[in-house]
């Protein structure tokens, strides 16, 4: 499946990269650079680098799922890391002790990897401004050194505008929002913040939705609880392998520290880097965005 390296991936990759050559394209968050990593390419009304779309028409074209798999569809940096985790150590539970399960040597990951990057739902949504914070640390990390990025303000008014990877932000969740509510049965909608809050109720909502119900026994031995523990940022950004470990994404066979992928995981924590004024105007926006939809941004109050 790893159509990189399949025998006809340089074919492949050669008329995709041609083809994307020819769409719309802008700077994100970077200022003009010759470098793939400034470039983002205009794709179904969605943003991506040149590497993801790749991987992302070679999908279309070609992935077909099986019928019992479940896919994690999540915007970056809205809690792909944790939601692969628990979703890879429920569905491991028969298969690997929890003490040796492969998520105690390998980031997640490696665990469930990219569908657009590396191979060929569960979605999830995260606040649009925490997670901008996010990324835009990740993006800074991620860039080789000579890129030069555009302050802050002006790449948060970028993504408020539309301008961002996988975005518009808003569209993005919006298309699993009503797909959710269209499919119940086939797509579970999960918000970070419900996470955070409320782990274990979802947790179990997430084993139920990938076909493995926690058992009255399982719940009586606290695998729920262990499954929590294990997956939890302070357990995983304490594992050595997430600590000093590397693993390559497949977007041109970068190589990122694992550590990139654990950060502060601290709702609200767009204050310590942006003034409130910018977040009322995101949130206004997205109010805007999300009405009539029954979507709304934060926790849900009664899960
Ligand atoms: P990705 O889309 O590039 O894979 P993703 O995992 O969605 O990234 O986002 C990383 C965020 O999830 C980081 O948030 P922060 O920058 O606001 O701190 C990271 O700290 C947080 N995160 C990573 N692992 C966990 C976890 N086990 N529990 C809760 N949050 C986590």
């Amino acid at each position: 499946m790893n159509y990189l390296n399949s025998a006809d991936g340089n074919t492949t990759n050669c008329t995709y990269s041609a083809r994307i050559s020819l769409l719309p394209h802008r700077s994100i968050a970077m200022k003009e650079a010759n470098n793939d990593l400034a470039q983002a390419y205009e794709y179904q009304g969605f943003w991506f680098l040149k590497q993801a779309l790749r991987g992302l028409i070679w999908a279309q074209d070609h992935f077909k799922p099986h019928p019992a798999a479940t896919l994690v569809a999540s915007y970056p940096k809205t809690g792909t890391t944790w939601l692969k985790a628990l979703a890879f150590s429920i569905a491991t539970r028969n298969r690997f002790d929890l003490s040796s399960n492969p998520l105690e040597t390998s980031i997640s990951h490696q665990c469930i990897p990219f569908l657009e990057l590396e191979i060929p739902r569960s979605p999830s949504h995260k606040d649009p401004t925490d997670t901008f914070v996010s990324w835009w640390h990740f993006a800074r990390k991620r860039a080789p050194e000579d890129v030069e990025f555009v302050p802050i303000e002006e790449g948060f008014q970028q993504f408020a505008e539309g301008y961002s990877l996988y975005g518009p932000y808003w569209e993005h969740i919006l298309g699993y929002w009503r797909a959710s509510l269209d499919r119940p049965d086939q797509i579970l909608f999960l918000k970070y913040e419900d996470l955070v809050l409320n782990t274990s109720f979802y947790v179990k909502k997430l084993a139920d939705f990938i076909g493995s119900p926690f058992s009255i026994e399982e719940e009586r031995d606290g695998v729920v609880e262990r499954i929590i523990d294990l997956c939890s940022f302070k357990h995983m950004s304490g594992l050595e392998v997430n600590k000093s470990g590397e693993h390559s994404n497949g977007l041109d066979h970068v190589t990122l520290p694992n550590s990139m992928y654990f950060r502060k995981a601290e709702v609200g924590d767009w204050k310590n880097h942006l003034p409130a004024k910018m977040k009322e105007q995101m949130d206004q926006i997205m109010e805007l965005k999300l009405r009539d939809s029954g979507l709304a941004l934060g926790s849900t109050s009664n899960p």
